[in-house]
C-alpha cells in the first residue's frame, strides 16, 4: 500500500511500479480470448485484482468508444488485427501515451499479466521522458514544448478527428509531462517534425522491455511514460499472451463534462 501511495506521489525515474505475486493461477485460467474487443464483465479473481489495485490508486475509468466502455479490458492478439498498430496486433507497436489524442487520457495504465508470451518474446516496451530528456538539446526542447503537433484519434474513436495543436512536452521544463503517439502524432512544420523524430529516437534509446510474468501487474504513469510492444508470434489456440488492462484517473471531477452520466465511462 505504501508503494501504491508512492506511485501516486511520484513515479520515480522509470515512471512505473510493478507488483508481483498476485493471485493468478495459470492452470485454472480459461482460454485466452481470441476475438476483437474482448472485455471482462463477469467477476473472476484476476479482474477483481486489477480493479481493486486500480481503485486503490484512483478512479478506474473507461471510454465509451473503446472496448465497449468496459472497466477491465483484455489485451490479447486477434488474428484479423495481427498487422495493426493496436493492442490486438502482434507486429511491433510503436511507443505511445495511452489515448494521447484524448483531453482526459488516463493518468495511469495498469497491465496485469495473466499469461506471458510462451516464446518469451512478446513484451510491453516502456520509456520514461525522465530518462530521455537528457538526450535532447535546448532547441529541440523549445520546439517540443510549443503547440506545433497534432495527434490523430484511432478508428474506434472516429478516425479523421485530430486534436487541436498541442505541445508534446508540457509543465515543468526540467521535468515535463509527455503527450505523444509515435504512430499518430505529427509535427505541423519541418522543425516540429525533426524535433519529433529526435524525441522518438531518444525514447527508443532509453526504452526497455517490461518482463511481465503471470500474476504481475505494472502501473505506468501515463504522463511520464510511453509504452509499446515488441512483436511476437501468436497461435490463437487459447494459450497466447493475455493481459488485463485498467485505466486510472487521479481526479474524476476533472472529466465531468466528458462523462456519460455519473458513471466512470467517458466519451
Ligand atoms: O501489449 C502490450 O503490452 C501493450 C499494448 C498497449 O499498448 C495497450 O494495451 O495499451
Ligand atoms: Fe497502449
Amino acid at each position: 500500500m505504501e508503494a501504491l501511495r508512492g506511485l501516486r506521489q511520484d513515479a520515480g525515474e522509470s515512471g512505473l511500479l510493478s507488483i508481483t505475486g498476485l493471485p493468478v493461477d495459470e492452470h485454472t485460467l480459461p482460454d485466452t480470448p481470441t476475438v476483437k474487443d474482448s472485455v471482462q464483465r463477469t467477476p473472476a479473481i484476476p479482474s477483481a485484482v486489477a480493479m481493486l489495485l486500480g481503485q486503490q490508486l484512483g478512479e478506474v475509468v473507461a471510454y465509451r468508444d473503446e472496448k465497449h466502455g468496459a472497466l477491465v479490458q483484455d489485451v490479447v492478439p486477434v488474428r484479423s488485427l495481427a498487422g495493426s498498430q493496436s493492442n490486438a496486433g502482434s507486429v511491433p507497436l510503436e511507443l505511445h501515451n495511452e489515448n494521447a489524442f484524448h483531453p482526459y487520457r488516463p493518468d495511469l495504465v495498469g497491465l496485469l499479466c495473466l499469461r506471458a508470451d510462451r516464446d518469451g518474446k512478446g513484451g510491453t516496451l516502456v520509456a520514461s521522458i525522465r530518462q530521455a530528456l537528457p538526450l535532447l538539446d535546448e532547441t529541440e526542447l523549445a520546439v517540443l514544448t510549443s503547440p506545433r503537433f497534432v495527434t490523430a484519434a484511432p478508428p474506434s474513436f472516429g478516425a479523421g478527428n485530430a486534436t487541436t495543436p498541442h505541445p508534446v512536452l508540457s509543465g515543468n521544463v526540467k521535468d515535463p509531462d509527455i503527450r505523444v503517439d509515435l504512430n499518430a502524432t505529427t509535427g505541423l512544420d519541418d522543425e516540429a517534425r525533426a524535433a519529433l523524430d529526435r524525441l522518438g529516437a531518444a525514447l527508443t534509446k532509453v526504452s526497455s522491455v517490461l518482463p511481465l510474468a503471470s500474476g504481475e501487474m505494472a502501473f505506468l504513469d501515463n504522463r511520464l511514460v510511453v509504452h509499446g510492444r515488441t512483436d511476437f508470434t501468436p497461435r490463437y489456440d487459447g494459450r497466447d499472451r493475455w493481459l488485463h488492462r485498467v485505466y486510472v484517473h487521479f481526479d474524476s471531477r476533472r472529466s465531468a463534462a466528458h462523462r456519460i452520466g455519473p458513471g466512470p465511462v467517458l466519451i
